[in-house]
C-alpha cells in the first residue's frame, strides 16, 4: 500500500510504563488506538511501572529487553482484534523513551534476517541480547562514568558544547561506559547497541536500524553540529564503538521496507516502509505541533519541558537535541524524573488513591499554600540533583510532616512547578505575556493540576486533542517522512485542530510564584550545601 488516499499510518510509543499505539487514516483522523501495559498484561517480568529496581542498588534500573519484543507481539494482536486492516498501513514509525540501551548479541542480525513468521518473535529472539536487562533512563548509577566523559573532553562546558548536554548519568555514552568496564564478556559479545528507539525499528526492518540524530543527542556520544559521533567520546566509552553503533541518520529517513516476518505473520503489504524511530520527547514535539513561543509540559512518567529552537546553545543545565523535522534546527529539553510516579505516592498517602480526592484536597488550598513549600524527590532527581522529601513552613524551618493531607497536595504539585519554572528560567527560556504552555501526557488529563502550572507560568495551558503527543507524533512523521519530497510537515498537519485552551492564570498568580521561584533556588542550594557535608 503506497500513500493513496486509502493509506493509514502507524505510530507506536514505547514508554517507560507502557507500549502505545494508533493508526490514523490519511487525514490523520484516529482509527484504533491499544495499549499494552508492562506491570499488568506482562507479569511474568515482574516490572513494577515498567522497570526493575532493587533496594540494594537503588541507583540502577533496568527492564528486560525480551518484554518488550513480546508487548510488540501482544500491541499488533490487540490492534488486529480491533479491525485494523495491516494491509493498509503506508508507512510505520514510533518513538521510545530515551536514553535505554539495547545490546544484540553476536548473531543477532541472522536472527532478525531469518525470522520465522511461524513462531513467536520472542521465542526466536530469545538468546539475542547479550545484555539481557537493558539500562533506562531512570538509571543513575554512573557518575564515575560522567567524570571521566568530562574529563577526556575538557570539562562539562566542552562536553555540552559537542554533544548538547554536560555528562548526565542515564545518557547512553556513560551507560554503555560501565557495560564496557564492569561487564567487559557481555560487551565484546555485542554485536550492534541500539537506543530502544531503533532497536524496536530493527524489529520491523528484520535487520539493524540506524540511530537517528535526534534520540542520538541523548548519549553524550553525538556531535550535535556534525551530526557524527565524536570519536574521542567513542574511544572512552568502549572499543570498536563506531561499529557497534552503525552510522546515525536524519529522523525522518525512510529505514527499509517491513521484514517479511510481518508480512506473513500480521498481513502487512509489503510495501509499507518503516521510518526512524526517535525519543518520545522529539516525538512529542512532532505531536503537538508546536508555533514560536510554545513551551511543551510533558507529565507523564517523567515531566519534560520542550520547545524548538532554531539554533543550538551551550547550556549546564537541560539539552540541546537536534530536532526531529529539521536538520538545521534543534530543541531544548529539561527533564524531571519525579513526574507521575511521585504524585501517585501522594494521592495514595493523602488521597485514599482517587484522582477525584486529590483535586478536591488542591483545590480546597490557597494558591501559595499559606508560605508552605515543598520538594519530593522519590529517586535521585536530574534537576536539582536531590533526593527525598523537603517539607517547608512558612518560618523556612524544615518540618517532617504537615498537619492536613490538603497542604501536602498543594505543596507537591506547587514545589513541583515552582521547580520547572526555575529550571527554565536559568535555561533561558523566554515565559512572556504571549507564551503558550501546551500541556500532554498522562496527568495532562488532570485540571486542577493545569489550573497550578498556569498559575506557577503565569501563562494560559492548552491541551491536544490526544493526550499522548509522542505516539500520535509518531503516527504523522510516518506521513511526513513518506510524502516530505512533496508536502512539508505544515502542509501535512494543516487538517488538525489546534490546541485548546484549558486554564488561564489568576491575576494574583504572579506575584505569588514569582516569589516562590526565589525562595526555591534558596532551599535548593541549603539541601545541595547539607547532602555536601554529610
Ligand atoms: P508514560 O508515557 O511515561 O508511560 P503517560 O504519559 O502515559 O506515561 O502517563 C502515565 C501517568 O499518568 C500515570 O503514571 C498516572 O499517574 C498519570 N495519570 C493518569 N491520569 C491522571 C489524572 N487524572 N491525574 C493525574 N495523573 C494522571
Ligand atoms: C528525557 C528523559 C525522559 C525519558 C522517558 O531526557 O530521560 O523523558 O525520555 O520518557
Amino acid at each position: 500500500m503506497s500513500a493513496t488516499s486509502n493509506a493509514t499510518y502507524l505510530g507506536l510509543d514505547l514508554s517507560t510504563q507502557q507500549l502505545k499505539a494508533v493508526v490514523v487514516d490519511n487525514d490523520l483522523a484516529v482509527l484504533c488506538e491499544a495499549s499494552v501495559q508492562f506491570d499488568n498484561d506482562l507479569p511474568e517480568f515482574r516490572t513494577y511501572g515498567g522497570v526493575i529496581q532493587k533496594k540494594e542498588e537503588p541507583h540502577v534500573a533496568v527492564a528486560p529487553t525480551l518484554m518488550w519484543v513480546k508487548a510488540l507481539e501482544m500491541i499488533l494482536d490487540k490492534l488486529r482484534v480491533c479491525g485494523v486492516d495491516f494491509s493498509k498501513v503506508a508507512a510505520i514509525s514510533g518513538c521510545a523513551q530515551q536514553h535505554g540501551t539495547v545490546y544484540w548479541g553476536k548473531g543477532s542480525r541472522n536472527h532478525l534476517q531469518q525470522l520465522n513468521p511461524g513462531k513467536f518473535l520472542h521465542e526466536q529472539l530469545v538468546t539475542s541480547f547479550s545484555v539481557t536487562s537493558s539500562p533506562v533512563w531512570m538509571d543513575s548509577s554512573t557518575t564515575k562514568e560522567c567524570n571521566i566523559l568530562e574529563e577526556i573532553v575538557g570539562g562539562p562546558q566542552k562536553l555540552a558544547e559537542i554533544t548538547g548536554s554536560r555528562a548526565y548519568e542515564r545518557f547512553s555514552g556513560p551507560q554503555i561506559a560501565k557495560i564496557a568496564r564492569r561487564r567487559s564478556e557481555a560487551y565484546s559479545n555485542t554485536e550492534r547497541i541500539s537506543l530502544i528507539s531503533s532497536f524496536l525499528a530493527s524489529l520491523f526492518i528484520g535487520d539493524f536500524a540506524p540511530i537517528d540524530y535526534s534520540d542520538g543527542s541523548g548519549m553524550n556520544l553525538l556531535n550535535i553540529h556534525t551530526k557524527d559521533w565524536d570519536d574521542v567520546l567513542l574511544e572512552t566509552c568502549g572499543p570498536n564503538l563506531r561499529e557497534k553503533l552503525g552510522k546515525p541518520v536524519p529522523s525522518y529517513s525512510d529505514v527499509g521496507p517491513i521484514s517479511s516476518y510481518f508480512v506473513e505473520r500480521f498481513c502487512f503489504d509489503e510495501s509499507c516502509r518503516i521510518i526512524a524511530f526517535t525519543g518520545d520527547n522529539a516525538g512529542s514535539l512532532i505531536g503537538m505541533r508546536l508555533k514560536e513561543g510554545d513551551i511543551a509540559c510533558s507529565l507523564g512518567t517523567s515531566d519534560t519541558l520542550f520547545l524548538s529552537l532554531n539554533k543550538p546553545k551551550t547550556v549546564l543545565e537541560g539539552h540541546v537535541f537536534c530536532n526531529p523535522l529539521d536538520d538545521k534546527a534543534y530543541m531544548a529539553l529539561l527533564c524531571f524524573k519525579n513526574g507521575s510516579l511521585t504524585r501517585e505516592r501522594i494521592r495514595d498517602s493523602a488521597a485514599q488513591g482517587s484522582w477525584q480526592i486529590f483535586n478536591e484536597l488542591l483545590d480546597s488550598t490557597p494558591r501559595g499554600n499559606f508560605g508552605n513549600l515543598g520538594l519530593y524527590f522519590d529517586a535521585q532527581e536530574i534537576l536539582p540533583f536531590v533526593i527525598g522529601d523537603h517539607r517547608f513552613n512558612k518560618a523556612n524551618d524544615k518540618i517532617s510532616r504537615y498537619s492536613s493531607k490538603e497542604v501536602e497536595v498543594r505543596a507537591l504539585i506547587e514545589g513541583q512547578f515552582v521547580a520547572k519554572r526555575a529550571h527554565a528560567e536559568d535555561f533561558g527560556f523566554v515565559i512572556g505575556p504571549n507564551t503558550r504552555i501546551i500541556a500532554t501526557g498522562g496527568a495532562s488529563a488532570n485540571k486542577a493540576i493545569l489550573q497550578v502550572l498556569s498559575d506557577v507560568f503565569n501563562s494560559p495551558v492548552y491541551i491536544s486533542e490526544m493526550a499522548n503527543s509522542a505516539m500520535i507524533g509518531a503516527a504523522y512523521q510516518a506521513k511526513h517522512a513518506l510524502l516530505r519530497n512533496e508536502s512539508n510537515f505544515d502542509e501535512i498537519t494543516r487538517c488538525l485542530p489546534e490546541p485548546a485552551l484549558v486554564c488561564r492564570p489568576y491575576d494574583d498568580a504572579e506575584s505569588i510564584y514569582k516569589l516562590m521561584v526565589t525562595r526555591y533556588r534558596k532551599i535548593v542550594e541549603e539541601i545541595k550545601k547539607k547532602t555536601s557535608t554529610n
